[in-house]
């Protein structure tokens, strides 16, 4: 039964003996990777000598430079943000009409980029493991108007690169991955941004790794980085050449010296969301209706995300009541990604958005929840959240 609960929201009422693992101060889904504040303060002390603010600045390529190193990649252009390094991504490819086959179980900019650059969105279900698009189903919704794929490694988990690569080489097709959540993750001791044409990751506050806001476009070659790096200045090749429609994807210095100083304290932040996982995973093993995801084999997973599928029947409890019961508690988990974008109203009239083609999409669409996870989450926290999750369950 749906009440009135502490907080004022609407929520399950909470027995006595759960409500003792309210926190005094909220718990957020994240929390970013804050580095030394006297070394950002060093970088704007340079930036006020120099005054060079944005446009290729020296911070900006020392943190490209750096960043190509950490992922293992040789060609990669800074954004100012994941979305617009999509946008210039289709535009790189020439892909600005007919259709582009992509999950629904993503965020909205995904679907909204393809929106913007006058493609349409068609939606494929997605695998009940990895939440990642399963490229046999992909295959199937290829028609003549199809141009590319635009896969989502989710919450970092990496997509069926060789199912995906082989449908796309089979039918002359463009595969572009958002790899927003998929920074550092390797497979098979390569990174997963070097597959495809091309990827591109997000470094907004939210992230495992950010500046700020920000992005990156991985490519594969130095004359499809020369094009991407036109289109993202407005196409300028030089002073008096613009080679085409670009837009302002520049990422500034304030981003990349951020970003340059995440760079030494990423693999710290991974490693205690490593170790945090790891007790989620224990202090959860058994509750009934609980499913977390397991690594994969041959894969260096970045631990961007904790999600947790909830069973209803078994745990004894909706999502959404879940959900509202743990912000009662002070725990702000997320729903990511509800709704599918496939219900969004401007595209829930395409055909395939029809929730009949996507049962598995919808499905974990309504059973997905986020926990919180983050390097500098206190271990105990984590087992007062687990705490409260297996009695909450016990408990209806
Ligand atoms: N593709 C995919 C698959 C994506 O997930 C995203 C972005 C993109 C593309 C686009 O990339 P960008 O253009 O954003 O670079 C957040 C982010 O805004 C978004 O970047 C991200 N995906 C998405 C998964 O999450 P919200 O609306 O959930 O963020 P918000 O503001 O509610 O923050 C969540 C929690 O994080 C807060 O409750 C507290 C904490 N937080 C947040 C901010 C902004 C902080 O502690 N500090 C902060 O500065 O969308």
């Amino acid at each position: 039964m749906l009440t009135r609960n502490e907080n004022g929201g609407s929520g399950p009422a909470l027995p006595a003996r759960i409500k003792r693992y309210r926190f005094p101060e909220p718990v957020w889904v994240t929390r970013p990777t804050m580095p030394p504040l006297e070394k950002y303060q060093e970088h704007l002390r340079s930036i006020w000598e120099t005054r060079w603010l944005t446009n290729n600045g020296r911070l900006h390529e020392t943190f490209e430079r750096r960043l190509g190193d950490y992922l293992g990649v040789e060609h990669v252009s800074l954004f100012c943000n994941g979305t617009i390094a999509l946008v210039v991504a289709l535009q790189a490819l020439r892909i600005h009409e007919g259709e582009v086959i992509t999950t629904p179980f993503t965020f909205p900019a995904t679907a909204h980029v393809l929106y913007w650059n006058r493609i349409r969105p068609v939606f494929c279900d997605i695998d009940e493991t990895t939440f990642n698009l399963d490229p046999a189903r992909v295959e199937r919704l290829i028609t003549q108007d199809t141009k590319a794929i635009l896969p989502v490694h989710v919450f970092g988990t990496p997509c069926d690169t060789e199912g995906l690569e082989a449908v796309a080489r089979r039918h002359g097709l463009a595969l572009i991955y958002d790899a927003a959540h998929a920074f550092g993750v390797r497979c098979r001791e390569r990174a997963i941004v070097a597959s495809g044409d091309l990827s591109v990751l997000s470094f907004h506050a939210t992230k495992l790794f950010t500046s700020i806001e920000g992005g990156a476009l991985v490519s594969h070659t130095a004359a499809q980085k020369e094009r991407i790096d036109f289109l993202k200045n407005f196409g300028f090749a030089d002073e008096e050449t613009v080679i085409g429609p670009g837009i302002n994807g520049k990422m500034n210095e304030f981003q990349a010296a951020f970003g340059l100083l995440q760079l030494d304290v990423i693999e710290g932040e991974i490693a205690n969301r490593r170790r945090l996982t790891a007790v989620y995973r224990h202090e959860l093993a058994g509750t009934p209706g609980i499913r977390l995801q397991e690594d994969l084999p041959d894969v260096e997973h970045n631990y961007a995300y904790l999600p947790v599928l909830v069973d209803p029947d078994a745990y004894g409890m909706t999502r959404d009541a879940l959900y509202d019961a743990l912000k009662s508690l002070n725990i702000f988990a997320r729903k990511y990604f509800y709704p599918l974008c496939s219900q969004f109203p401007c595209y829930m009239s395409l055909p395939s958005a029809d929730p009949k083609n996507l049962p598995v999409a919808e499905r974990v669409t309504r059973r997905i929840l986020c926990l919180p996870l983050y390097g500098t989450l206190e271990e105990e926290a984590v087992r007062t959240i687990c705490a409260a999750v297996r009695e909450l369950g016990a408990a209806r």
